[in-house]
Formats: structure tokens, sequence, C-alpha cells
């Protein structure tokens, strides 16, 4: 079985996947279903992203489009004028900690645009099937690192379409043809991360197989990254909305983590680096 690489190119980063990795999420939308609408300016985002970083985010995720259950698909122009001038600031500024900022976009003209403004990893839940997607990160410069996650259908519909013959095969065979068609383009391993995809095209107990089964996803042998920070699962189990699933996100990670997860993404980095601390000191 190959070993998950300890190593990750991120564009001018070297991370270090010794320990787990926290990804901090900012969301400037007016309708993220956690954020949305908290971070509509580029002043407010930035100062959130300080904050992120002041709490030991590894990785700044930073999204222009909502891909909850329902979202309406955003324009390029409109992503762009969200997330570009955060990258291009948080670049100028060469965030102070200096780690590296991902662009969470399914649109080949946001990849680009955002890796020229220096972007270090383009985190893509349509995992780089969009036409010209994949040569955009191919013909990078730098050697961005690219996230490929799994999704069922598209977001306005995905939960419509919830339906797997076992949802662990069937998630890891796609992501070991995303995995080849990378590597046909060009891009070496240590660039890659994949995920699962938890709440895209899903129910709960789909998510929570993954969960259960995530060392059969780890086994595909390259990082996994696990986002299921306040998502609608932990809500249906702890029977809470999405301002009191702090908990709950936190038992997640965690046993993500414990099942080999290499990056966990969520919203409330400060409590997941001090429960990781815990756990890893155990
Ligand atoms: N989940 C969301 C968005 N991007 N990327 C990866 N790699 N994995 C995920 O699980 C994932 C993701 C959805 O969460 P969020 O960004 O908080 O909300 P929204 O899509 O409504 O902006």
């Amino acid at each position: 079985m190959p070993r998950p690489l300890p190593l990750l190119i991120c564009g001018r980063h070297r991370l270090s996947l010794d320990r787990p990795r926290v990804m901090g999420i900012v969301n400037i939308t007016p309708d993220s279903f956690a954020d949305g609408g908290r971070f509509a300016s580029v002043a407010s985002a930035l100062a959130h992203i300080r904050t992120l970083l002041a709490d030991g985010a590894d990785i700044i995720d930073i999204g222009g489009e909502s891909t909850r259950p329902g979202a309406e698909p955003v324009s390029e122009q409109q992503e762009l004028d969200r997330v570009l001038p955060l990258v291009e600031q948080l670049r100028a500024e060469c965030n102070e900690r200096a780690v590296p900022i991902s662009v969470d976009t399914r649109k080949p003209g946001v990849m680009r645009a955002a890796i020229a403004a220096g972007a270090d990893m383009v985190n893509d839940v349509g995992a780089l099937q969009a036409h010209g997607a994949l040569q955009v990160v191919a013909d990078s410069k730098t050697p961005v690192a690219v996230c490929l996650m799994h999704m069922r259908g598209e977001p306005a519909t995905m939960q419509q379409a919830a339906a797997y013959g076992d949802v662990v095969v069937d998630v890891a065979d796609f992501l070991r043809t995303r995995i080849a068609a990378c590597l046909a383009a060009g891009l070496v391993r240590e660039r890659i991360v994949v995920d699962p995809g938890f709440g895209f095209g899903k129910t709960v107990e789909h998510n929570l197989e993954l969960l259960r089964r995530l060392p059969e996803i780890v086994a595909l042998g390259y990082p996994v990254l696990v986002g299921l920070s306040r998502k609608s699962t932990i809500g249906a189990l702890t029977g809470r909305d999405v301002g009191g699933r702090l908990a709950g996100s936190i038992a997640a990670a965690l046993a993500a983590v414990a099942r080999g997860a290499a990056i966990v993404r969520v919203h409330d980095v400060r409590e997941t680096i001090d429960a990781l601390k815990i756990w890893r000191a155990i």
C-alpha cells in the first residue's frame, strides 16, 4: 500500500505533513451556509484572515462562490471581484506568518488569475473537471497544489443525486481517475491532495460511512483533506443549527485525523488546533 506523502508542494511553500494541518475557511460570499455575508468587504475578510493566522491556521482557503446544497452559481467576473483583491492584498503583505493561500474555485479563469496574483493552491470541488481547469494548473509556472474533491452532481441539485453502489469504493475510484488525469498532465505527486467531499451529493449515512472507512481513501497514497466543519451532517447528529456545531465539528475533525486525514478544513481554527494539540500529546 503506498504511504501518503509527508510533504506537500504548495506554490511558494513546502508544507510538511508530519502533523495534521488546519485549513482556515474564508468565504467572501453573501450566501455561504456558515459564514455567508460576514465578510462581504475586503477589509472585513482581511481582518478575519489575520485572526485565523494568529490562531495558527496552516493554510487559508478563500472562496467566492457558495457550493452549499441548492446554491446558485455565480459568474466568473463576480467571483474574480470577490477573490482577487484578497489574494493580491495577502500576497502584498506576504501574510505575516507566510502560510499558503488556497483558492476554492471551479472556474479555470479564476484559477488562472488567482495563481497569477499569488495563490499557492487550487481547491476545486469539481476536481479539475471543468474544461481547461487541469491545463491551467499544469501550465502554471508556480507549482501550485491541487485539492481534488469528489462531488456527485452539481451544488444546485446534488442532494437529489445521492445514490451509490458502495460510496467509499465509488469515491475512491473517482479520485483515482482524477489523480491519473493530473499525473498524465504532468503534475508531480507531491502537488496532489484528495478529498472525499463530505456533504456533496451524500446523505448523513454516506458521510458517516466515508468517515468510518477513511483509511480506504488514505490508502490511495495521497494526503487526504476533510471538510466537515459545521456541515448539515453535524447538525443532523446533534440537532444543532449552524451556530451551535462547534463541538460536533471538532469531534468530526479528530475522528478524521485519527483515521489518517492530513488536513482538516475548518471555520473554527483556534478551537480545532487546541483539540488537535491534546490529541497529538496523547
Ligand atoms: N466544503 C465546502 C466548500 N469547499 N472544499 C473542499 N476541499 N472540501 C470541502 O468539504 C468543502 C470545500 C462547503 O463549505 P463552506 O465553504 O463552508 O460553505 P459554502 O460552500 O456554502 O461557501
